[in-house]
């Protein structure tokens, strides 16, 4: 039965030591069955898998977090560090500056600048993206949060895709995310090439992502790390249109 063609290409996900993850010094890709899940200090009730770190020479970190009912996260671990978090599934909690507490359900996103007593916790569970970087402009960022489908769609001249921002685009905030959507068969019209990182993971739909030299076809849950200059380019591909979440540090200086 099994080598029928349609067997192999369903099992080939969970083919012993079989992964599309690949790592290379300018860019990664990691899929879903790679991901390592642990405590991490300051995470109560809940696990990490860090999918982009420092370590893999971003100035960023991009990881999962499996917030278990009754759980809660400390701020992040030092006073200049800011985090972005988007909940995927489950509903989480944050307690803003003032003290008012602000539910996210799924698809809604808070950003906590460095030093905020604002506070993250999930009543009934939830899994949250979770973006850190240590903040590197002289701004006043504050705590805010919001609903995906309410960011209003931005131009976008050239290209097809429908993009939304959810920082606000001043000098007080140093990055921002967008969220990119692709109906199958658009693609970045830009073969873009540029000093600025990305820690991408694609939220719906699938695709051909070009990363350097290389194509590698992508599905939701895929996650991606892109370093300064790596040639880049997707197309969206199937019959579901794609989305993907995206950082990108802008209003700092290259130099
Ligand atoms: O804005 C960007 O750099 C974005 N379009 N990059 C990307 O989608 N790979
Ligand atoms: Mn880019």
């Amino acid at each position: 039965m099994q080598l029928l063609g349609c067997h192999l290409l369903l099992f080939a996900a969970d083919l012993p030591g079989f992964t599309r993850s690949t790592y290379s010094p300018d860019h990664a890709l990691i899929t879903p069955e790679s991901r390592v899940w642990a405590g991490q200090p300051g995470w109560k009730n809940a696990l990490t898998a860090h999918l982009i770190s420092p370590a893999s020479g971003a100035s960023f970190s991009m990881f999962m977090a499996h917030m278990k009912p009754d759980s809660e996260a400390a701020p992040a671990p030092a006073e200049t560090v800011e985090r972005f978090i988007l909940v995927l599934e489950g509903e989480s909690q944050a307690t803003s500056p003032e003290g008012k507490t602000v539910v996210l359900p799924t698809n809604h996103y808070a950003y906590f600048p460095p030093n905020t007593p604002a506070r993250l916790r999930s009543a009934t569970g939830a899994g949250l993206l979770v973006y850190e970087r240590v903040y590197k402009a002289k701004g006043n960022p504050v705590f805010l949060h919001g609903y995906v489908e309410d960011s209003p769609l931005l131009a976008t001249p050239g290209e097809t895709f429908q993009l939304r921002k959810l920082l606000p685009q001043t000098t007080d905030y140093d990055f921002n995310i967008h969220i990119m959507d692709f109906n199958p068969g658009e693609y970045l019209n830009v073969k873009e090439v540029h000093y600025n990182q990305h820690g991408l993971m694609l939220l719906d739909g699938k695709g051909i992502y070009r990363l350097a030299d290389k194509w590698y076809p992508i599905q939701a849950g895929d996650a991606i790390w892109m370093a300064p200059y790596v040639v880049q380019w997707y197309a969206a591909l199937g019959t579901t249109p794609s989305r993907y979440i995206i950082n990108k540090d802008t209003t700092v200086d290259p130099l």
